[in-house]
């Protein structure tokens, strides 16, 4: 074995965004890139000498030859110790688990999440800190920094390590462990959760559907729902990982999850479905003939959290991302506990999870979380769900009305322009910025512009501070709509017009939810040009 030093020149455009470093694949496949990053990540962490680190990824195309990559860098770079899934296979939030579990220094998560995955579609990596989250800012930005004057990384001369058979290999003077991804992942949701009462739930003729998208959760799903908690076999559909998610966007939302919400409202439907992402950090709720918005997800799981053995003693609060609706503010405040509004992203949350000022975390994207680990959980959500279920006997449906009849209801959609020319995208953002400080007062269509400002970001824990995280306009009416640049895309930009109105609980708590919001829409619309500046007259996908 021979350590190398390879001269390098650094690439442009490395610069981590919402969740790491996502690329087409063909880019990340480029000589050397994928080690410059590497490379920047290890130096702005002052390196892995001596270091514990967890890897593994989603499974998608390229992942396990990047991780012999990582495997053979991590080693030359003095890493005593890597902890790997069995077949390269990690989910986010077991990857989290890990690193907590095993007092790991961090990890590298291989995933580009809801993107599709194949050579002709997208990757990416993202370095975790020894709490189990995303690294904040400050090292993201210093990772960054790391890439643009990179002129050598060091990796060995080794042949690639068997990643399939669990146990302990010798690489270099690393020792590296393969582990079952799934085992202490359900050890944690065991203890988290009342599983006689989920497998009562199941015995009762309860019938769930969960689509893992051919993406990480199926072996984590058929593990847990179907061996653990005796859900009939077929419960997970779609539940081997493949490296292009079966050609889909492995998105669990309306649009790219249809067949399953296609299912749920169908009259033989199951009476709870949900599906995950590409990496199992995402949930989508279902009810019989009920899609939940992530959101309204978020409020009820804050409302109900008591009712499952983690959380008996209840919540110390809520946390969710500022273009997330305002529902779960409004049980924050009937519970009398903190409630935090972020940056998108869940990096953000960690400060206030370490902290333990937060113990629910939740993004309108179908991110949400708690203090079990640092990353967001898809599982975990389906499973806190199925627990609230099995014990207030209820339908999915009949808990969310009952939502609204108490806290009223916040009308929530996200309309996603995509692939939009980026200098067009990035002219509406700064010309609306420019506009902020005239707008409140005048009227577009039937909505009057209270104010308007563009949302920083002061962290009560770590006094950190972050700007232009999305512009928001308040109207008179009490709606909200959001603006903001996607950070995960990799094509183009991606443009997010997020919109909400809340109506309270003696109002009319059962209209369709674009009709709720058309005016906003056309308000904001007219007011950032968005027709004539992206030539779309309709979003790409509404969530
Ligand atoms: C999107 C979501 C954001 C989420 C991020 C990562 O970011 O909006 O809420 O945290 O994806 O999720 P953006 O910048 O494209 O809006 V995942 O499951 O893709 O790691
Ligand atoms: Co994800």
């Amino acid at each position: 074995m021979t350590i190398l030093t390879q001269s390098c020149t650094p690439f442009d455009g490395q610069k981590p965004g919402t969740s790491g470093l996502r690329k087409k694949t063909r880019v990340f496949m480029q000589p050397g890139y994928l080690e410059c990053f590497v490379q920047a990540t290890f130096n702005a962490i002052d390196g892995v000498m001596g270091k514990t680190l967890v890897i593994g990824g989603d499974g998608r195309y390229f992942n396990a030859e990047a991780i012999q990559t990582i495997l053979r860098m991590a080693a030359a770079n003095g890493a005593a110790h890597a902890i790997v899934g069995q077949g390269g296979l990690l989910s986010t939030p077991a990857a989290s688990n890990l690193i907590r579990q095993r007092g790991a220094d961090g990890g590298l998560i291989l995933s580009a999440s809801h993107n599709p995955g194949g050579i002709d579609e997208d990757f990416g990596l993202k370095y975790n800190i020894s709490n189990g989250g995303p690294a904040p800012e400050a090292i993201t930005d210093a990772i960054f920094a790391q890439t643009k004057t990179l002129s050598s990384y060091t990796t060995l001369d080794t042949a690639d390590i068997d990643l399939e058979r669990i146990g302990t290999t010798v690489l270099g003077d690393m020792n590296v462990d393969v582990v079952d991804p799934v085992s202490d992942y359900a050890a944690l949701m065991q203890e988290l959760f009342d599983f006689d009462a989920l497998r009562a739930l199941f015995a009762s003729g309860f019938r769930v559907k969960f689509d893992a998208m051919h993406a990480v959760t199926g072996p984590y799903a058929k593990t847990i729902l179907e061996d653990m908690l005796g859900a009939p076999k077929g419960t997970v559909l779609n539940g081997v990982p493949s490296v292009d998610f079966g050609k889909g966007h492995p998105d669990p939302n309306p649009i790219w999850a249809k067949p399953l919400v296609d299912l749920v409202m169908s009259e033989d439907g199951p009476d709870f479905a949900a599906a995950s992402d590409g990496d199992g950090d995402r949930n989508m709720i279902l009810g019989k003939g009920v899609y939940v918005t992530p959101s309204d997800s978020l409020a009820v799981l804050a409302a109900n959290a008591h009712l499952a053995p983690a959380y008996t003693r209840g919540i110390a609060g809520v946390a969710r991302s500022m273009p997330t609706s305002r529902a779960a503010d409004r049980v924050a405040e009937a519970l009398a506990v903190e409630c935090f509004e972020t940056p998108t992203g869940w990096k953000f949350f960690g400060a206030l999870l370490d902290a333990g000022r937060v113990t629910l975390c939740g993004e309108e994207s179908a991110g949400t979380g708690s203090d079990h680990v640092r990353e967001k959980d898809g599982l975990w959500a389906v499973l806190l769900w199925l627990n609230i279920l099995a014990m207030r006997k209820m339908s999915v449906k009949d808990i969310l009305q009952d939502h609204w009849q108490t806290f009223g209801r916040d009308y929530y959609s996200r309309h996603d322009f995509e692939a939009l020319d980026s200098d067009a995208a990035h002219a509406l953002m700064a010309d609306l910025t420019a506009q902020l400080d005239r707008l409140a007062g005048q009227s577009f269509g039937a909505c009057t512009v209270a104010a308007a400002d563009s949302f920083s970001y002061h962290d009560p824990v770590d006094g950190s501070v972050s700007h232009n995280q999305g512009l928001r306009l308040h109207f008179t009416c009490g709606a909200r709509a959001v603006l903001r640049l996607s950070g995960t895309g990799t094509e183009g930009a991606t443009l997010r017009v997020y919109l909400e109105r809340h109506t309270p609980k003696d109002g009319d708590l059962n209209i369709e939810t674009q009709a709720a919001l058309r005016d906003i829409a056309e308000a904001t619309a007219l007011i950032s040009g968005l027709a004539e500046r992206t030539g779309r007259s309709a979003p790409d996908v509404m969530t």
